[in-house]
């Protein structure tokens, strides 16, 4: 029947031959059609086949089933991916309009001709690290944008969390509490959608889209001693400095700088987060009906931008509320005259009363830090209001800098000058005053945009490598990793604690997909900054310290020149605390800032309401107030402390969002 290479041994043919029994070859035989007789016949048939002909046939219908499994699976997943691509395309144009824009991360491509931009080892993003305690709890505070009943519901629930935790309010369980809180966001006569006159398509609160409801997470013990924190510090504004800039505690009474309520502000969306419905709701009566930007008065450009331009979009952000659209508009266009100067290079101040504006008495130079720093603010404006005008000038800046002489391996000096464009006092690079926040908005303006904008990340990984090069330095005993200062060529052990911006920094770049050393790097630099604290006899940093380069016997890593050692209640050292927890997921990081509350409530705390600036951190038993409570304790300070203690990593998720340098938080244009 057939003959092949059936037996071991048997020499190797390439053919099947295939013999008919006689009356098949004839084709004739007792045909009977029955099921009995046609199962017996094809059985038949098939024994008379060899094992290798059997092989063959199993082998031919083995083949085709695969091939018709294959193509059926590969049919599916086209037209699956047609499917979503028709329904992906359908959400964009209708419901998100504005990211049409946006193109997913690019990176840059390693640019070797140029050694300008080429020389840094590594611009390759990785992938983000999970973070180990990744729970997705609720976003609860962090509202999204389109539904606004949802947000407010969502809101009042987690209001009720807060209220039955802190024991403070009575629940409020009843529709005329959901009104009235409502109200707190939205006028009662005002409708619940904004005025289409007033309000477009262009300025939708967030460009994230809503996400499901879930499960409220609880506020811990830690975050409730945040939340008694803020009501203290609350308390003494409101008695003694309601409307002004900043409190001075012990003599209950403020001190103004612009005039125009900065502490209350810049607090508007820390109670949004800390869930304090009662005080922001009085906060934002007073910003609808007291804030008035129409003042003869000198503003500093960057500050006002940082804490009021950006506070208020912050605001609007988490709250849907145009109120503070319209009041960040004005604002924006009030600081505008500072754009105006033969440079481009924006003046320190601005008279917003009067749309005039200038540099400081004693130069025409402004700060590289300040000019450097306000871009986020602008650009978030632009996207919200379709007037590129924002944008454009705080793009200009970037784009001059970018290609400006007087930098060293990317690290910048701390002058600009408003008349040439030019860095002047060149030859002093640090990471703290007047430069640190350059280094800070280079990275997350390029967060901001979706990663595209490639020339910001070549500047920011030049600059980090320019810190490694330069700035870096170890202190005996204890070998801290410190960034100190350059001056002319000489290295100077000095770190403000400014500088403790930077590990968090660090750590977001790295999450955001830059290289692993810089994680590396935020690890060593946090712990310095903790014992910028630890190794104090008040628990609390000053504001400077020098670090020693050489042991000497019963002598600390760190000195502190009496010049140095008061403590404004400064935020930097919680704020990258918060990114290192967030990132890591190591306790330890909670456990310190925990530390530093204690000591902030030990050494300046005001029993009668309110936080105070202290001139020596070195003396526990007189730590000497100063009688002034910045705003930034509100705004920042106790912020990343709540924001730290939180295990909810959707309460202002980092992919979402990104703080300005005042730690209001602006969506990020394309989420991750
Ligand atoms: C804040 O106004 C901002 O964080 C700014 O970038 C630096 N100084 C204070 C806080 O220390």
């Amino acid at each position: 029947m057939y003959s092949g290479a059936a037996a071991a041994g048997s020499p190797r043919r390439d053919f099947i031959s295939v013999t008919l029994s006689p009356e098949e070859a004839a084709g004739v035989g007792s045909y009977n059609n029955s099921k009995a007789w046609r199962r017996r016949s094809c059985w038949r048939k098939w024994k008379q086949l060899s094992r290798l002909q059997r092989s063959v046939i199993l082998f031919l219908f083995a083949f085709l089933a695969v091939c018709g499994v294959i193509s059926y699976t590969s049919m599916g997943e086209t037209w699956k991916s047609i499917t979503n691509k028709s329904l992906d395309d359908q959400r964009t144009e209708q419901e998100i309009p504005r990211l049409k824009l946006a193109n997913p991360a690019v990176l840059p491509a390693p640019q070797k001709a140029d050694a300008k931009h080429g020389d840094y080892p590594e611009l390759s993003l990785q992938k983000p690290p999970k973070p180990p305690h990744v729970r997705r709890g609720p976003s609860n505070l962090q509202i999204k944008a389109p539904r606004r009943d949802t947000r407010l519901k969502t809101r009042h629930d987690t209001m009720r969390a807060v209220e039955e935790l802190v024991e403070v309010d009575k629940v409020e369980k009843t529709e005329k509490s959901i009104i009235s809180w409502r109200g707190a966001v939205i006028e009662p006569d005002q409708s619940t959608e904004p005025p289409s006159s007033k309000i477009t398509e262009l300025e939708k609160p967030s460009p994230v889209e809503p996400e499901d409801q879930k499960e409220p997470v609880p506020i811990n013990e830690r975050q409730l001693a945040v939340i008694e924190a803020f009501r203290h510090a609350w308390k003494g504004y409101k008695d003694f400095a309601w409307g002004h800039d900043e409190l001075k505690p012990l003599s209950k009474s403020y001190s103004e700088w612009f005039g125009l309520g900065l502490t209350l502000i810049d607090a508007l969306d820390t109670m949004w987060i800390l869930g304090l419905k009662e005080e922001f709701e009085e906060a934002r009566k007073w910003v609808a009906n007291d804030l008035v930007f129409d003042k003869n008065v000198d503003v500093n450009l960057f500050e006002s931008t940082i804490r009021i331009l950006g506070g208020l979009l912050s605001t609007y952000h988490l709250s849907g509320d145009s109120l503070f659209l319209e009041k960040a508009k004005d604002i924006g266009n009030r600081l505008m005259p500072a754009f105006k100067t033969p440079s481009k290079i924006p003046y320190s101040d601005v008279n917003i009363g009067r749309g005039t504006a200038h540099p400081p008495r004693w130069t025409s130079d402004s700060t590289v830090a300040e000019v450097t720093s306000i871009q986020l603010e602008f650009r978030e404006l632009s996207r919200l209001t379709g007037d590129e005008k924002f944008r454009k000038a705080v793009d200009e800046v970037m784009k001059h800098v970018h290609i400006l002489s007087g930098k060293n391996d990317g690290l910048v000096p701390m002058f600009i000058n408003t008349n040439s464009g030019q860095f002047t006092h060149l030859g002093v690079y640090t990471l703290g005053a007047r430069a640190d926040s350059y280094y800070e908005y280079l990275l997350k303006q390029w967060i901001q945009g979706g990663k595209k904008e490639n020339e910001l990340l070549e500047d920011y990984m030049r600059a980090i490598e320019g810190v490694k090069k330069h700035l870096l330095q170890r202190s005996e005993p204890k070998k801290l990793t410190f960034v100190g200062e350059l001056a002319h060529g000489h290295f100077s052990a000095k770190m403000d604690h400014l500088v403790c911006f930077l590990p968090g920094t660090l750590a977001l770049g790295a999450h955001n997909g830059l290289a692993a050393d810089h994680m590396k790097l935020a690890e060593t630099l946090i712990e310095t900054c903790y014992q910028m604290y630890a190794q104090v006899e008040t628990g609390l940093s000053p504001e400077i310290v020098h670090f020693n380069l050489h042991a000497q016997k019963g002598h600390k890593d760190i000195e502190i020149k009496p010049a140095d050692r008061h403590n404004l209640l400064r935020p930097e050292t919680v704020e990258s605390l918060f990114y290192m927890y967030r990132f890591t997921g190591d306790k330890k990081y909670q456990d310190w800032g925990w530390e530093i509350l204690q000591n902030f409530n030990r050494y300046t705390r005001v029993p009668t309401g309110g936080y105070t600036s202290i001139n020596n951190v070195q003396n526990p038993s007189n730590p000497e107030p100063r009688d002034k409570m910045e705003s930034f304790f509100l705004g920042e300070t106790l912020k990343y402390m709540f924001l730290l203690f939180s295990d909810d990593i959707d309460l202002i998720n980092l992919d979402k969002y990104v703080f300005n340098t005042e730690a209001h938080p602006l969506p990020i244009w394309v989420p991750a």
